[in-house]
């Protein structure tokens, strides 16, 4: 086994840095260690936490952690957000409350870039989940921003998802609108301190009735005020439950499943992407379809199809 892998598994942090900073540049290595720790995964339960910017997700996993590590459960958080507090960003009292995580050698802690090449989550996504599942985490927390194709994707990478709004901004029907409704496990209406609360309850709860109208779990509304550490509790036991669900309908399957199709998806889009568009191989080629396409001597249609034709032969 080569060293890298063999670091991963035992948990050490240098081995797991390192490893994704190779998997962030496509190398080879990443490839060969990704191979060697895969049939070590799968005991991790993927936690997405997403919703608008300033809602209080990082706050929630900062709390989150601090739940679990108290039952000695192990934490990976992976921040897709560059203003995370985790990412260096936000508000400077923030940052030094929750930097306290980076000292605890059994959390690990990875900000991450915003956009994949489609707009989606960046693809290296799937493999730091991957690395932290083989690293022996018991819960690996994904914090997304903003609503778009990553909240989406998040979905597909997560076996729980919380959306988080917060009450008062009227926001709360347009997100789900939005559509965000299909993709919560859980609701979060975090900053309950803050006037409101009842309203965006009532409006989440009534839309729930609806979307979940024939469906064995309705999905729950819950109450937090993440940065007096209030609710942290009931929803640690509520994502408990939903893992629970997941486990006895075996839906947990199913959703894996997801994650995996999406990540062999990611990986061949990736390759083939890297093989046409290499230098070394099919760059020339392409360059010279583009100046042609430019001229009107072939059409986008037919240069595809030379390329693929090309590869497929
Ligand atoms: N009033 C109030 N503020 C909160 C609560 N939770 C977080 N905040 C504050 O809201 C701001 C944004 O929080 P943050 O966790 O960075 O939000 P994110 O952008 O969704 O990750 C920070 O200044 C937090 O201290 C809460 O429950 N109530
Ligand atoms: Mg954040």
């Amino acid at each position: 086994m080569n060293d890298i892998a063999a670091g991963v598994l035992k948990g050490d942090p240098r081995s797991i840095a390192r490893l994704i900073t190779l998997a962030e540049n496509n190398d080879p290595i990443a490839a060969k260690a990704m191979k060697t720790i895969h049939p070590k995964t799968g005991n991790a339960h993927v936690i997405g936490i997403t919703g608008v910017m300033g809602s209080g997700k990082s706050t929630l996993i900062y709390e989150l952690t601090r739940e679990y590590r108290k039952k000695g459960l192990k934490v990976g958080i992976i921040a897709i957000d560059p203003t995370s507090p985790f990412s260096g960003g936000a508000l400077l009292g923030d940052r030094i409350r929750m930097m306290e995580l980076a000292t605890d050698d059994g959390v690990f802690i990875r900000s991450m870039g915003t956009r994949g090449m489609l707009g989606g989550l960046t693809s290296a996504v799937y493999d730091v989940v991957e690395i932290l599942d083989a690293s022996g985490k018991d819960v690996v927390l994904v914090e997304t921003v903003g609503v778009g194709q990553a909240e989406v994707d998040v979905v597909k990478i997560a076996d729980t998802t919380l959306v988080v709004l917060v009450p008062g901004l009227g926001d709360a029907i347009q997100t789900i609108k939005a559509g965000i409704m299909e993709i919560a496990d859980i609701y979060v209406v975090n900053k309950a301190d803050r006037s409101g609360v009842e309203q965006a309850v009532a409006e989440i709860e009534s839309l729930v009735d609806i979307a979940c109208s024939e469906t064995d779990r309705k999905t729950p509304v819950l109450t937090t005020v993440a940065k007096e550490n209030k609710g942290i509790i009931e929803l640690v036991k509520e994502i408990e439950d939903h893992k629970n669900y997941l486990n006895k309908t075996k839906m947990l399957d199913v959703q894996r499943r997801k994650r995996y199709e999406a990540e062999l998806v990611e990986i061949i889009r990736k390759r083939l992407m890297n093989f046409i568009f290499d230098e070394s191989t099919f760059k020339g080629k392409v360059e010279d379809l583009i100046d042609q396409i430019s001229k009107k001597k072939v059409d986008p249609y037919t240069a595809a199809e030379e390329i693929l034709g090309k590869i497929l032969k």
